[in-house]
């Protein structure tokens, strides 16, 4: 008997689609190429998995989530930026991105570099102006943690390590540094803002951090693999850049079917940690076995 494939979330992407088109920048205020560039990039697309994943976690606390989506916004707006810096000549250069030409194909160099740096800088500002509905110290609590995820002492430091480890052979320790840093950070960040903002305790703030932890190692090794057996059409990027940039990665140094046992292996540990929670957590136990099976 074949069991049904893992839904998406639908219904929250699409509470995070509008709450995107609500709190972005309004286009009179600015110069026409910056308010482009970052409209661009922000809406061709993307599955928002992590401010999906920061409602999910927020709603096993507290039932009310509409008052969270500046922040679950903000921190697509950090998505969105890291991904047009990635793609850019000095990094992967990519010309695809989310289905369609990246940043700096469509606005030139200069300008994705500031859009990017727009969109860094509008998240801060997003959760600090409307994210007023928690207490201001949980508010604190989130800057702290997006701030922590995002710079060098996450997704910077992880990117910093991939570009130094491309044409190298790496241990499985450097490995997981890049993954853990470059892509695990804001999924952590994600979750744990979620679960700060809703009011969780510090023990189960803990088993959130450890879910989200696992769950982001199984979504950069999906990610890995997509690069090796994705179709463009599905992805929206194209595939083998990996392979073009020779980085580090699962299936280069473990193999595509040991790369997804062990995807198999983070998406169920992701699961086992959840099981602490005296709550509802079908809907994060659904996104867990999503991120094992998605094509995209
Ligand atoms: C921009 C903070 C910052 C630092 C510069 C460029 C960079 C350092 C970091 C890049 C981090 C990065 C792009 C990691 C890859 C993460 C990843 C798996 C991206 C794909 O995410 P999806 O599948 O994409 O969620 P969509 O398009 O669906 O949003």
């Amino acid at each position: 008997m074949r069991l049904a494939k893992a839904k998406y979330p639908d219904e929250k992407r699409k509470l995070v689609e509008d709450a995107l088109h609500r709190f972005f920048p309004e286009k009179d205020k600015y110069p026409d190429v910056i308010y482009g560039a970052m409209n661009h990039s922000l809406f061709s697309g993307g599955k928002r998995f992590r401010p999906v994943l920061n409602l999910l976690v927020a709603e096993v606390f507290d039932s009310d989530i509409d008052k969270f989506l500046p922040t679950a916004c903000a921190i697509e707006y950090i998505h969105t930026y890291s991904l047009i810096h990635d793609d850019l000549p000095a990094i992967d250069n990519d010309d695809l991105r989310r289905g369609t030409p990246t940043c700096h194909v469509m606005f030139g160099e200069d300008i994705a570099i500031l859009a990017g740096d727009a969109l860094f800088a509008e998240s801060f500002y997003l959760v600090a102006s409307t994210q007023n509905s928690a207490d201001s110290s949980r508010i604190i609590r989130v800057v702290n943690e997006l701030a922590f995820a995002a710079g060098v002492r996450g997704m910077v430091s992880g990117q910093v390590v991939d570009i130094q480890s491309s044409r190298k052979r790496v241990d499985s320790e450097t490995l997981h540094f890049i993954h853990s840093h470059k892509t695990g950070c804001l999924i952590t960040a994600a979750a744990r803002a979620g679960a700060i903002l809703a009011g969780a305790s510090s023990p189960d703030l803990d088993k959130v951090t450890e879910f989200a932890t696992q769950l982001g190692l199984a979504f950069q090794i999906t990610d890995d693999i997509l690069d090796v057996v994705g179709e463009t059409d599905v992805i929206g990027k194209r595939i083998g850049s990996d392979e073009r940039h020779k980085k580090a990665t699962f299936p280069s140094i473990f193999g595509l079917e040991e790369a997804k046992k062990k995807a198999k292996v983070a998406v169920d540990d992701a699961i086992v940690a959840l099981g602490g929670l005296e709550a509802d957590t079908k809907s994060l136990i659904e996104l867990a076995k999503f991120v094992y099976e998605r094509n995209y």
